[in-house]
C-alpha cells in the first residue's frame, strides 16, 4: 500500500505551514534568555525551545491527524515500536549546540513515513530562512525551487566531505587508518554541526558526502528523503541499509563516491 497522493500533498502543505510557524516562534523566543540543560553528558545540550518546539508539533499532529504517530528526540511523542501507518519523525532543533553557541546553523527536521517508506522530508534552516523539501518521486526543492539531480560525475579526490571530529579521536568503532587516508584523499572536509543540514547540503550538491558514526532516526529521516530525490545514496557507513528505528552510522553522498568510501576507507569495528 502506498500513501494516497492527494492526502500526501495535503499533509506536506500542512507540515510546511507548521515548520515555518515553529521556526518563527524560535526566532522570536531566542531573543529572550532561555534555559539550557544537559542530557547524556555535559556537551549534550537541550533547551526549553527544543522541548516546546517538539510539543508544538505533537499538539498539532494529535489534533489534526489523531491516527498519525510522532517519533521525536525529546520524547513528547509516541513510544514507537514499528513504522506502521503514518509516522512523523521529528527533530525540533537539530544542531542544538549551534543554536546555543552560535544562534544559527540549526534546523527543524521532519520526515514523514508511511509503512516505513519515507514520503515527505522537510529541513528548515531557521535563521537562514531556507526550507529544503521533498516528496518521494517528485524531486527535491530549496525554497520552492527544484534542486538539480546529482548527475555530474563526481570523483573522490575532487569531493568535499562533511565529517565530524571522531576521526581525530582514538575512536574504537572505526579504523583510524582508513579515515586518515580518506581525509587525505578528498579535496576538503567540513563539519557543520547539524546532521539535517549536512544532508540538505549533500542534496544541494554543495558538499559531496557526509560520514558520521552515530545518528538517531530524527537526525536523518527528512534528509534521506531529500537526498534520495536528487539521486544521492544513504546507507550505514558499512553500506548496509539504514534502520529507521535505531541508531545508525551514516554515509550519505553522491552516487559516484559512495561505494568507494564504503569499500576502501571505512572499517567499522563493531
Ligand atoms: P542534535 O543537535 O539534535 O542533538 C552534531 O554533530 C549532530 O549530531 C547534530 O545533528 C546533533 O543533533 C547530532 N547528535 C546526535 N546525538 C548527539 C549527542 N549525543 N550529542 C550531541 N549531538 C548529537
Ligand atoms: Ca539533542
Ligand atoms: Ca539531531
Ligand atoms: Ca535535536
Amino acid at each position: 500500500l502506498v500513501m494516497e497522493k492527494q492526502a500526501r500533498q495535503q499533509i506536506f502543505e500542512q507540515a510546511k505551514v507548521w515548520v515555518l510557524e515553529a521556526g518563527e516562534q524560535i526566532r522570536k523566543r531566542m531573543e529572550q534568555p532561555f534555559k539550557v540543560e544537559t542530557k547524556s553528558n555535559p556537551n549534550d545540550l537541550v533547551t526549553e525551545l527544543d522541548k516546546d518546539t517538539e510539543r508544538f508539533f505533537v499538539e498539532k499532529i494529535r489534533s489534526h491527524y489523531p491516527e498519525h504517530q510522532l517519533f521525536g528526540e525529546e520524547g513528547f511523542g509516541d513510544d514507537i515500536q514499528t513504522l506502521d501507518g503514518t509516522v512523523w519523525i521529528v527533530d525540533p532543533i537539530d544542531g542544538t549546540m549551534n543554536f546555543v553557541h552560535q544562534k544559527r546553523n540549526f534546523a527543524i527536521s521532519i520526515g514523514i513515513y508511511y509503512d516505513g517508506i519515507g514520503e515527505i522530508g522537510l529541513i528548515y534552516d531557521v535563521m537562514a530562512d531556507v526550507l529544503y523539501t521533498a516528496i518521494r518521486g517528485e524531486g527535491a526543492y530549496k525554497n520552492g525551487e527544484p534542486l538539480e539531480r546529482l548527475e555530474e560525475p563526481q570523483e573522490l579526490d575532487k569531493s568535499i566531505l562533511a565529517i565530524n571530529s571522531f576521526w581525530a579521536l582514538r575512536n574504537k568503532r572505526v579504523g583510524e587508518e582508513g579515515i586518515h587516508r580518506l581525509v587525505e584523499k578528498v579535496r576538503g572536509t567540513r563539519s557543520f554541526g547539524s546532521a539535517a543540514l549536512e544532508f540538505a547540503f549533500v542534496a544541494e550538491g554543495i558538499i559531496d558526502g557526509y560520514l558520521t558514526m552515530s545518528l538517531m532516526p530524527w537526525d536523518i529521516a527528512a534528509g534521506i528523503v531529500i537526498v534520495e530525490e536528487v539521486g544521492g545514496i544513504t546507507t550505514q557507513a558499512n553500506g548496509q541499509p539504514v534502520n529507521m528505528l535505531e541508531k545508525n552510522s551514516i554515509l550519505t553522498s553522491h552516487r559516484d563516491i559512495h561505494q568507494e568510501i564504503v569499500n576502501e576507507y571505512v572499517e567499522l569495528k563493531i
